[in-house]
């Protein structure tokens, strides 16, 4: 197999708007990441993606863009950018760009022409349908909740929005749009960015004909009725061999509903579309079988395993992983599978890493997953500002289905702001990540989670993952080995091995609060520790709560 840069890369995201202000105004821009890359590369992360920086209403804080090529005022500058730019590049750094071209924001001036007259040159940009019997064109739903169309009054027919209403999806079956986006995409990467994180990609196809599909428990079918349609895989080759294929680029296709089979074309090693996509199975594992996210968590560790190995096995060797837990959209991973206790949350956060990056893949870390933040302490509605989390509540709601008690407790575990709040760099006023009042709260326990504290203590999880990602900078067991899940029914620890040239390595994990049984499986007594995140080497016959650790075996 031919090596890439970015398979042993490991990215670290940063969703502007929470990560450092500059200006005081309590929210994030480009100059405050400017002063925090020297922090990225003393972690080991060797490229940062960067969620929307464009011009932006904000309605989805960035991923609804009225001009691409310009730089959102709350942010800063294009000279800022080219700053960043600039100062990541000499630091070794390289910057993926967060392209949003399923929809664009309906301040776009494409949308602001399309809406216009039915016989706008820009009509077909977007898409338009007659109502059905007085209602809308079908039954889908937007993933914030409602329905995804919404009727326009100056021609009174329907656009379809897959999310917020000030999003209206683009045509991608018009070669005008195709044309202006491989135009736009070329434009940025003339100036040297290093690659693109495609948002809700999967979705750019719309089944033939915009059919009904199987309403959900709020009366409305899934926007992910539009994963991989009938000209996904045209339009992506269609991208690659008009734009990607030009560059030496890191991309990857946020796929909503993406399946195994479906990545074998998405991420195939062909180079003939993307370089991985983040697909959302494992995601799925702790969903309620009936109302999926937005409900309790259905925490299942064989169910977690099972999904996770089935990715790791049936992609070898034909298509690249990405690796992931946590992101802008999901809530903390050390809230959602590990302790929030004060006693275990650090042991807990270095087990999840632990089992993540010692996978084949690219792993991603999402600003302060490097510390063990966790989710924020909601004590109402109120204090939230998530468009997805409010909506989908909202819906609930009003059919029934929950409570405001019973929303408020699904809100502090599901909502996308418990991972929203500010990056906590200090125990200082707000983190130090603002002067000013901080467009969401800063948790609390940042007094306790923060950077400055964590760069000075050792046995910190910073500086743990600092040395798996220094792991898999230099060994290729870790990069491209052959994976094998072992116990796949025990209802707590996670083991499996790698295997590559010879070299092995035995990771086990144990994703409970409880002392487990375990014995180090036959031939591999000898082998010697690689990595831990208990001090020193535990009782024999038992894996402690939340230990996980790494032999290695040549
Ligand atoms: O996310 C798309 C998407 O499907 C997510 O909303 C995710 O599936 C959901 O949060 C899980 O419940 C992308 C961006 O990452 C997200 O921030 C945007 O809100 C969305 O697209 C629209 O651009
Ligand atoms: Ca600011």
């Amino acid at each position: 197999m031919e090596k890439k840069w970015w398979q042993s890369s490991v990215v670290y995201q940063i969703y502007p708007r929470s990560f450092q202000d500059s200006n005081g105004d309590g929210i994030g821009d480009l100059q405050g990441i400017i002063r925090r890359l020297p922090y990225i590369r003393e972690l080991g992360a060797d490229v940062i993606w960067l969620s929307p920086v464009y011009q932006s209403p904000n309605d989805d804080n960035g991923y609804d863009i009225s001009d691409y090529q310009a730089i959102m005022k709350e942010f800063g500058t294009m000279a800022d950018f080219d700053e960043l730019l600039a100062s990541a590049h000499a630091l070794g750094l390289k910057i993926v760009m967060d392209l949003v071209v399923n929809h664009t924001s309906d301040e776009h001036r494409w949308f602001a022409e399309s809406r216009k007259s039915k016989d706008n040159p820009y009509r077909d940009y977007y898409i338009w349908r007659e109502g059905k019997d007085g209602a809308e064109p079908n039954n889908w739903g937007s993933c914030f909740g409602g329905s995804a169309w919404q009727k326009d009054d100056a021609t009174g027919m329907y656009y379809l929005h897959l999310f917020s209403r000030k999003q209206p999806d683009l045509n991608w079956d018009n070669p005008a749009v195709r044309d202006e986006v491989f135009g736009m995409m070329d434009w940025w990467l003339r100036k040297g960015i290093d690659g693109f994180r495609m948002d809700v990609i999967s979705l750019i196809s719309k089944p033939e004909g915009l059919p009904d599909g199987e309403a959900g428990p709020t009366g409305y079918a899934s926007f992910e009725l539009s994963a991989n349609g009938p000209h996904e895989h045209e339009y992506l080759r269609e991208m690659n061999r008009r734009v990607l294929s030009k560059y030496d680029l890191l991309t990857v296709g946020e796929c909503a509903g993406v399946t195994l089979e479906e990545t074998k074309s998405y991420a195939n090693l062909d180079g003939s579309e993307l370089s991985m996509v983040f697909q959302f199975e494992h995601m799925g594992a702790d969903f309620d079988p009936v109302l999926g996210r937005y409900a309790p968590q259905h925490k299942d560790i064989p169910k977690l395993k099972e999904i996770l190995s089935r990715w790791q096995r049936e992609l070898d060797g034909i298509a690249w992983n990405s690796l992931y837990w946590d992101n802008h959209d999901q809530p903390r991973i050390v809230s959602r599978y590990g302790s929030a206790s004060e006693r275990y949350r650090e042991r807990s956060a270095k087990m999840l890493a632990t089992c993540l990056h010692l996978m084949q893949g690219t792993p991603y870390i999402y600003q302060g997953e490097e510390l063990g933040m966790t989710n924020y302490p909601w004590e109402s509605i109120a204090e939230m500002k998530d468009i997805e989390s409010l909506g989908n509540y909202r819906d609930l709601r009003d059919r029934g289905l929950m409570t405001e008690a019973e929303g408020l407790a699904m809100l502090r575990e599901r909502s996308r702001d418990n991972v929203r709040t500010p990056m906590q760099w200090d125990a200082g006023e707000q983190a130090g990540f603002t002067t000013g009042k901080p467009w969401l709260p800063v948790n609390p326990n940042h007094t306790v989670i923060n950077a400055e504290e964590q760069l000075s203590r050792a046995d910190s999880v910073f500086r743990y993952y600092q040395q798996l990602i220094a792991l898999r900078k230099r060994m290729d067991l870790i990069v491209y080995g052959h994976y094998e899940l072992l116990l796949p029914e025990h209802p707590d620890l996670f083991v499996y091995t790698r295997e590559w040239k010879g070299e092995r390595l035995l990771v086990v994990c144990n994703f409970s609060e409880r002392e487990v049984p375990f014995e180090v499986p036959e031939g591999w007594q000898d082998a010697e520790r690689l990595i831990g995140n208990c001090e020193e080497k535990g009782p024999e016959g038992i894996v402690r709560p939340w230990e996980a650790y790494a032999l290695y075996e040549k």
